[in-house]
């Protein structure tokens, strides 16, 4: 494919028409679309992490709308430029024309990024709504940042626990897998995951305790402020069962980078014996503290 592009700019270079240059966009586009088509992360992948949820899946295919149109209008303008410059240098056009206005351009140049805009803004709006206006969400659960680590409530199953950072260092994760067997995502991974079942709607109430934090799920498309004294709600279906990964997007303080977010989504059986689970555990806790006194 570079090979291609290198050879159509080589072409281009003897001469610029639109029919060349429509193209060499054709091929730029052609080039683009199959980076995208390549899904699955691998190293020094350069797009998003592949989509897990509905609005992720709809953000992703906003993303593919509207960046060809960034891109032709960059290379539009760019090209528009380089020919103005060449051509009506002081050296290729030394009697410079008088006009002033043309009406006809004015217009032209208005109205056409009116329209643009107006095509960008109906699938944007769509979007904006499809992902802020929760739908009839099956379960709750409640994030709260903390510096530095997450708290999280299920008060429709009476759940609270802390999930704090596993290991920031690739040292860190060696000695804890040589501990457990297990292997751990460096930055990452968690004690205690959230977990949640595939195919519900959940809705996710974020706040705070201390600073503004922000609950962010990439591969969700979710990102929301945990803001101390509100509590502001999105939602998310995960598609497929596995672990994802977020980390609190909002500068919250030194340890900032070291509060992950890390999901778990397991099917509806699993996600029971894990709440009966907590349950269970959460009520020897207190028999303890009772005991203690
Ligand atoms: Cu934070």
């Amino acid at each position: 494919m570079l090979i291609k592009l290198y050879f159509l700019l080589l072409y281009l270079c003897k001469g610029v028409n639109v029919k060349k240059v429509l193209l060499f966009l054709a091929c730029f586009f052609g080039f683009y679309s199959s980076v995208l088509a390549n899904g699955g992360p691998k190293p020094w992948q350069m797009d998003f992490r592949p989509a897990a949820t509905p609005t992720m899946e709809k953000v992703v295919a906003f993303h593919n709308f509207v960046n060809p149109i960034i891109i032709a209008i960059a290379v539009f303008v760019i090209v528009l430029m380089a020919y103005i410059a060449i051509r009506f240098s002081a050296k290729n056009n030394p009697k410079p024309s008088k006009t002033t206005h043309n009406t006809f351009l004015e217009i032209i140049w208005t109205v056409i990024p009116v329209l643009i805009l107006v095509v960008i803004s109906v699938p944007a709006f769509k979007l904006l709504y499809f992902s802020h206006s929760n739908p009839n969400t099956e379960m709750t659960i409640k994030a709260i940042g903390n510096q530095w680590y997450w708290s999280y409530e299920y008060p429709d199953h009476g759940i609270v626990f802390d999930s704090n950072m596993l290991c920031g260092t690739k040292e860190e994760c060696d000695a804890l897998t040589e501990e457990t067997g297990k292997k751990y995502v460096r930055l990452l991974d968690v004690d205690e995951p959230i977990v949640v079942p595939v195919n519900k709607k959940i809705k996710i109430i974020s706040t705070a305790s201390d600073v503004i934090h922000s609950f962010a799920v990439p591969s969700f498309g979710i990102k929301i402020d945990g803001v101390p004294g509100r509590a502001q709600d999105t939602w998310f279906e995960v598609n497929n069962e596995g672990t994802y990964y977020g980390q609190c997007s909002e500068l919250c303080g030194m340890l900032h980078g070291f509060m992950p977010i890390a999901v778990k989504a397991v099917s509806e059986s699993e996600f029971n014996t894990w709440v009966e689970a907590k349950k269970a555990a959460a009520s020897k806790d207190k028999e303890i503290e009772k005991a203690e006194f």
